[in-house]
C-alpha cells in the first residue's frame, strides 16, 4: 500500500474522529492527541511468523518437517543459533543459544547455514499481502507487523483470510493477535502460537491483563522483572494497587508506562516510520553469472516481476529512483542508487554495467529496486 492511501485514509476519518495527523507524528504526539482516537474502537492485529527461518527452510524440503532443525552457525566455530523448529524446540533448543550447547540437548540436530536473501525475499511478499488489509502497516522485524485495520470489519475473519493465504501463498504458518491496542495485540499472537490466533476484545481487556505476568510485556526484560521481584510485583494486577506517584519514583519512566500497561492501556499509533519505502527483487542464480552480457540478460526477467510487485504495492513507477545490487560469487556485495536515472529497463542497465565495473569477479545474485526519493539513500534494510 503506498504511503499516500495510508495518509488519505487516515484523513478521510478511518479512525471514526477524523483524525487527519499521520501517524509518523506518533513519536512527537503527546499522550492527549493520541488519546483523540477512540481507544475502545482501535481494531489492530499483530502477525508473527511461526520459526521464521525454519519455516522457510521446511517449505524448501519438507523432508525437514518433523525432524529438529535450526538454523545457526556451526557449534566448532562458537556458532549460536537464530531460531529453530517446534521439534527441536521440544528439546529445549531456542533462539540465542550455543550451538555446541543445542547439540548437547539435541544430539540429531540438523544445523543449517541460513539463507538471509531468501528470508528477506518471503518477508517482502509477507509484508504485500499485509499491506492489502491495512489502513496503516508498521513493519517490527523480518517476520513481525502491526496492521491497524478498519474498526468497521471482522478483525478476525481478517485475520483469518490473511493466515489462509500465507499458508496457500508463502508456504509459511503466522500467528495472529487482535486487540484493542498494539501491546495487546502483540502478547496475543504469541498466546496462540503456532499456526493460531488470539483475540482479545475490548470487553475482555480487563480479565485478560488482571492476571498477565509483567515479563509478558513488551519492553520489561529480565533486568527490569528482576526490579519489580524485589517489589513483589508479578503480575498487572499486582501494579494495580500502586499509586501512578508511587510507580514513577519507583521505577522512573517504565512506572508510567507500567501504570497504563496494567490497566490495559496503550495509546501508541503505527510508526508510519517504518512503512516499506523501497520495492525490490533479487535472484540468486544457480550457476554463477560471467561477465556483462550474461548479466545484462538477466534484467528483463527481473524487472518484470519488479513492475508486477510495484504495480500491487499502488506506487507509480516513475516515483521511484532506481537502485541495483550485485552480490559476488565471494560473497561480496555492491550497490548503486541513482535517483535521476529512471526505474525502467534501460535505467537499470545503465546502473547494472556501473556497478559490475566496481569489481570484475563472477555474479552470484542481482537485484533491481526502486525507492521513494525523499527516504535516505543508505536506507537498503528492505532490500
Ligand atoms: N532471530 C535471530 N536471532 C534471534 C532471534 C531471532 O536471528 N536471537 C531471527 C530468526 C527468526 C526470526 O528472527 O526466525 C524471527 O524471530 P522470532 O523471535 O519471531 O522467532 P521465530 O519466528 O523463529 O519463532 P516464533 O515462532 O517463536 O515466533
Ligand atoms: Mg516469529
Amino acid at each position: 500500500m503506498s504511503s499516500d492511501r495510508i495518509v488519505s485514509a487516515v484523513a478521510e476519518g478511518a479512525f471514526g474522529q477524523g483524525y487527519t495527523a499521520s501517524a509518523a507524528d506518533a513519536a512527537v504526539l503527546p499522550e492527549p492527541q493520541a488519546e483523540q482516537l477512540p481507544a475502545q474502537k482501535r481494531k489492530v492485529i499483530h502477525i508473527d511468523c511461526d520459526c521464521f527461518f525454519a519455516s522457510v527452510e521446511m517449505r524448501e524440503n519438507p523432508a525437514l518437517r518433523d525432524v529438529p532443525i535450526a538454523i545457526g552457525g556451526a557449534a566448532d566455530r562458537c556458532g549460536v543459533i537464530a531460531t529453530c523448529n517446534y521439534p527441536a524446540r521440544t528439546f529445549g533448543v531456542r533462539s540465542a543459544m550455543a550451538t555446541a550447547q543445542a547439540k548437547k540437548l539435541c544430539p540429531h540436530l540438523q544445523l543449517l547455514p541460513g539463507r538471509m536473501a531468501l528470508y528477506r525475499e518471503v518477508s517482502a511478499q509477507l509484508m504485500d499481502i499485509l499491506a492489502q488489509y491495512a489502513l496503516q502497516l508498521e513493519q517490527v522485524s523480518v517476520d513481525e507487523a502491526y496492521l491497524e485495520i478498519d474498526p468497521e470489519l471482522n478483525a478476525t475473519a481478517i485475520a483469518e483470510e490473511i493466515r489462509q493465504r500465507v499458508r496457500e501463498e508463502l508456504g509459511i504458518t503466522v500467528s495472529a493477535g487482535i486487540a484493542p491496542n498494539k501491546f495487546l495485540a502483540k502478547i496475543a499472537s504469541d498466546w496462540n502460537k503456532p499456526d493460531g490466533q488470539w483475540v482479545v476484545k475490548p470487553s475482555q481487556v480487563d480479565e485478560f491483563v488482571s492476571g498477565l505476568a509483567l515479563k509478558k510485556i513488551p519492553g520489561i526484560g529480565p533486568a527490569m522483572e528482576k526490579k519489580l521481584t524485589l517489589y513483589k510485583l508479578h503480575t498487572c494486577a499486582d501494579v494495580r494497587q500502586w499509586p501512578l506517584v508511587e510507580l514513577v519514583r519507583t521505577f522512573g519512566r517504565t512506572g508510567a508506562i507500567l501504570y497504563e500497561r496494567a490497566q490495559g492501556i496503550d495509546h501508541r499509533l503505527l510508526n508510519n516510520e517504518r512503512l516499506r519505502k523501497s520495492i525490490s527483487v533479487e535472484r540468486t542464480y544457480a550457476q554463477d553469472l560471467n561477465g556483462e552480457y550474461e548479466c545484462l540478460q538477466q534484467i528483463p526477467e527481473l524487472w518484470e516481476r519488479w513492475q508486477e510487485r510495484v504495480e500491487r504495492s499502488g506506487w507509480r513507477t516513475s516515483a521511484l529512483a532506481p537502485f541495483v545490487k550485485v552480490k559476488f560469487a565471494d560473497f561480496t556485495q555492491t550497490t548503486l542508487a541513482d535517483s535521476h536515472e529512471e526505474a525502467n529497463g534501460e535505467g537499470f542497465a545503465r546502473l547494472l554495467q556501473l556497478a559490475l565495473r566496481r569489481e570484475n569477479k563472477a555474479v552470484r545474485l542481482l537485484g533491481i529496486g526502486g525507492r521513494l526519493p525523499e527516504t535516505d539513500p543508505n536506507q537498503m534494510s528492505l532490500f
